[in-house]
């Protein structure tokens, strides 16, 4: 009888350790997803989101959705980013590696506009 209520003891720690682990797992994850999401769809002439902020070195990446061709070229002072145009579906990739408010426009619909804040 002593013998069961130990395994039995044995068995809740063991299980207890795992879901320990497996929630330390999905943390990380839903970690690695947050890097994944910097990411701006162009899409019925408008960017989503419309303002991305991002951590210093993040790398956001434009996707094309829509179907006509679409252009993404910072307006900031030092025209920091200028992409080639984009056809449906390509993508123009840029990486942050200094802090501040990047505003940007289509260059083809200027009323399109957007902004990546890098903290
Ligand atoms: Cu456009």
């Amino acid at each position: 009888m002593r013998r069961s209520v130990f395994i039995a003891g044995l068995a809740t720690l063991t299980l207890g350790t795992l879901g320990f682990g497996t929630g330390q797992k999905s943390y990380v994850a839903s970690a690695q997803e947050k890097m994944s999401t910097m990411e701006v769809k162009i899409d019925n002439f408008s960017f989503g989101p419309a303002t991305l902020t991002v951590p210093v070195g993040a790398t956001v990446t434009w996707t094309n959705r829509d179907d006509i061709p679409h252009t993404v070229v910072s307006t900031d002072d030092s025209k920091t980013f200028k992409s080639k145009v984009l056809d449906t579906d390509e993508k123009f990739s840029f990486t942050f590696s200094k802090v501040g408010t990047y505003p940007y426009f289509c260059s083809i619909h200027p009323k399109m506009t957007g902004k990546v804040i890098v903290q």
